[in-house]
């Protein structure tokens, strides 16, 4: 390190939307944040971040960070500003929210994600001040509301296998998941395993990085998941690898299962996957070695499996099989998706749902926020949605089927406040932008959704120019808003202490920085799952009393590849290495390392369309048309294209990116966005 004696070092947390919950050390000299560095003594970081975060001071002091709040001062969309006070910007805002308010609250609706996954950015103020105003309240469904509702219906929770534990098991399914790209910390602990003589086995359409290290690599077609698993349990039965003791004691409803399980011989399921039988054949007999070796198998499934029409009923296949061979008994045995639900969140401190003062605003899926700006008043609907407040996300990027989000965005009569650190392709939409801080510059705590740390975030430096924290530019607002409650007079350190209260100690936080949950070391060993039966539910009720599958079933895709003449190709976009979601697309060296918008193609389809590695090729769909650089690299299987995602509309090619392509339908339980169920030809 190259401290000097002024130097000082500050413990923080990776803010980003990744499993992994970084804990961060920032050097600062004079003020200045001049290095990002892993935190060794944080088990989890080892000392080790990815390559983006590792660049976190120069997306920091990025030339074109937003530092002061800027108004619209051309055209809707134009993407043209000028600079103006905070005090100008917040009494403008104030005064037209006022206005909407004053006819229905409801025509106003905050927009966000994980931008931050910080509770204190995030859903605190911010939720505090949409609540007292009575606004639409938004479903948070664009990342993993399918895979949730599969787990909460099967093991009741959004909990799982312990992530250190995978460093001794004997067998790891990677399901859905590029875990050296995007789960770099779980991907040691993979390795270490590796090297203890564990096998690895990636299961994904796309010969990821993480697939061309395992093992085995099974490349199914995109959304078959569900028919694999159940193939699975059909050789698990058949060859009888099944933990009786398990299916009886802790599950509920076996035969059901057992006998739809039974209609999946490995030849059903290798049409239905487009693998071969015989690879199905060696993974069940893999897996089900547990029961009569005492192998510890274990499943690392993430969201990946999920952004398909049957995401849900496919998560639910997937967590029921670690009960099959009773791989639950065992620490280093079971199934890990997301540990979120491990968390005791005191969400409702945090958030303030009585300052609803008993209204029950309606709910808007983010998903469909494209239709949904465009939706005229209708009794059904309620008021068309007049004003939008964004923070921590950027839905011109991220959003399916942009042509309708641009669209609605573009509206002239609608207002929009863009709260970012960068003018992304929403900001441009915005009527003001308002500047603010970043990780470094302000205060958070965080749960994670990929270990059962506790994280601390300290600013380590003042805000730059004239940027404010989320919480802060909504302390304003709802001052003068002439909301008076107490509860918006808390300051950031005051949330942080909040959001565990006593189920964290907070000394022990502030002093190290992060705080490890006292988690069960095998949860399931003994049942206990969190249903309403305690058991793992293979059949829900909860399901089939709404008019639901309650046993789970394999779900076709919307867009089935190969079922068009028109639309030959299913593409998937999965993230770039060097990308968050779309942060990081602006950071120059980040860029220069992914070139541009990459489609990949497999030779076979390549050669039918006479297209060759590196032409610019147009991909396109009736919803659509985005430019992408081919890529004949060993990547794609056959009659898939992947289109790697997510960049800034405007720094592509042609200013579309691969979400010009993707659609609105929604996934079988969740409400959740079909990214990855999309049909679309190719041409140069
Ligand atoms: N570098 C980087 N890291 C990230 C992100 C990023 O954008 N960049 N995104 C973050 C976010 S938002 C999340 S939610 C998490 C998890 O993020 P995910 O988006 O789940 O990330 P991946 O691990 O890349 O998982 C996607 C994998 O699923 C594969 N896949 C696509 N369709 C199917 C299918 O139908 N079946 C199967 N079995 N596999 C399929 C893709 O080819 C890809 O390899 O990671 C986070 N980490
Ligand atoms: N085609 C395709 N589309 C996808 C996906 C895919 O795999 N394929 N993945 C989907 C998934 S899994 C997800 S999670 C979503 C993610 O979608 P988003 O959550 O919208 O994620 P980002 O694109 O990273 O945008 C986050 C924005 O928040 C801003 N931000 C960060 N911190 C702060 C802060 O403290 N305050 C404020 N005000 N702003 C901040 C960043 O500058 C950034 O512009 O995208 C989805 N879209
Ligand atoms: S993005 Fe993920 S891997 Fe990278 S520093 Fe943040 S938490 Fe760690
Ligand atoms: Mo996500």
């Amino acid at each position: 390190m190259t401290n000097s004696p002024t130097a000082t070092q500050v413990l923080g947390a990776c803010p980003h939307d990744c499993p992994d919950t970084c804990s961060l050390i920032t050097t600062v000299q004079d003020g200045v944040a001049v290095k990002v560095q892993g935190n060794p003594a944080h088990p989890h970081t080892g000392g080790v971040l990815c390559t983006k975060v590792s660049r976190y001071p120069e997306r920091t002091y990025h030339p074109s960070r937003v530092l002061r709040p800027l108004k619209r001062s051309g055209a809707k969309g134009s993407g043209q500003f000028e600079p103006v006070s905070w005090d100008s910007a917040l009494d403008d805002i104030t005064a037209r929210l006022q206005a909407i308010a004053a006819r229905d609250p409801q025509a106003i609706l905050p927009y966000s994600y994980a931008g931050t996954m910080g509770l204190v950015q995030g859903e605190s103020m911010a939720a505090r001040f949409f609540n007292k105003l009575g606004a639409s309240q938004l479903d948070r469904t664009i990342c993993a509301a399918a895979g949730g509702e599969g787990l909460v219906h099967t093991l009741g929770a959004k909990v799982g296998m312990r992530l250190e534990f995978f460093a001794e098991a004997d067998l790891i399914l990677i399901w859905g998941s590029n875990s050296v790209t995007s789960n770099l910390h779980f991907w040691r602990y993979a390795q270490e395993a590796k090297r203890r003589g564990a096998r690895l086995i990636c299961i994904d359409p796309r010969r990821t990085e993480t697939a061309a290290k395992c093992h085995e690599h099974i490349a199914l077609q995109p959304g078959t998941d569900g028919g694999l698993a159940l193939s699975i349990m059909q050789q698990l039965i058949v060859h009888d690898w099944l933990d009786h003791d398990y299916l009886a004691r802790y599950t509920l409803d076996w035969k059901k299962l057992r006998e739809r399980a039974l209609q999946w011989p490995p030849e059903r399921a290798a049409a239905v996957c487009g693998i071969a039988a015989a690879q199905i054949e060696a993974l069940a007999r893999d897996y089900g070695a547990a029961v009569h070796s005492g192998r510890r198998v274990a499943i690392r499934l993430n969201y990946g499996v999920q952004r398909v029409h049957g995401g849900a009923n496919a998560v639910r296949l997937i967590a029921s099989l670690p009960a099959l061979v009773g791989a639950w008994r065992q620490r280093s045995g079971g199934l890990l998706l997301s540990s979120s639900g491990s968390f005791p969140v005191q969400k409702a401190v945090l958030q303030r749902p009585e300052l609803l003062a008993g209204r029950t605003p309606r709910h808007i899926n983010m998903v469909t926020i494209g239709d949904d700006l465009l939706r005229p008043a209708s009794a059904a609907f309620g008021p068309a949605i007049e004003a939008l407040i964004v923070y921590n996300s950027n839905p011109v990027a991220v959003a399916p089927d942009s042509a309708r989000v641009v669209q609605g965005f573009a509206r002239d009569d609608l207002f929009t406040v863009v709260l970012e650190h960068f003018q992304t392709d929403t900001a441009d939409y915005a009527d003001y932008i308002l500047p603010a801080t970043t990780q470094l510059e302000h205060w958070d705590v965080h749960s994670t959704y990929g270990h059962t740390d506790v994280l601390l975030n300290r600013p380590a430096i003042a805000p730059l120019g004239k940027a404010w924290p989320n919480t802060q530019i909504f302390r304003a607002l709802a001052q003068r808003m002439g909301f008076t409650d107490a509860c918006f007079a808390d300051t950031d350190p005051d949330l942080c202490r909040q959001a565990f209260g006593a189920k964290v100690d907070f000394d022990t936080l502030s002093a190290r920085g992060f705080v490890t949950l006292d988690t069960p070391e095998a949860p399931f060993a003994q049942g206990g799952f969190l249903t309403p039966s305690g058991k793992c539910e293979f059949f829900s009720q909860r399901l089939a009393d709404q008019g639901l599958n309650g046993l789970p079933d394999y779900v076709p895709n919307h867009e089935p590849a190969g079922s068009s003449a028109r639309y030959p190709l299913a593409m998937i976009s999965p993230p770039a290495r060097n990308f968050l979601n779309s942060t990081f697309v602006n950071v120059d060296s980040l860029r220069t390392s992914e070139r541009e918008p990459v489609l990949e193609m497999h030779p076979a389809d390549a050669a039918a369309r006479q297209l060759e590695d590196g032409a610019m090729v147009r991909v396109f769909n009736d919803r659509g048309s985005t430019l992408a650089r081919l890529r004949i690299n060993g990547r794609a299987r056959a009659g898939v294209v992947n289109g790697l995602g997510v960049w800034w509309r405007k720094l592509g090619p042609d200013g579309t990116n691969v979400n010009q392509l993707t659609s609105q339908a929604l996934t079988d339980l969740g409400g959740g966005p079909t990214f990855y169920d999309c049909r679309v030809q190719v041409t140069a």
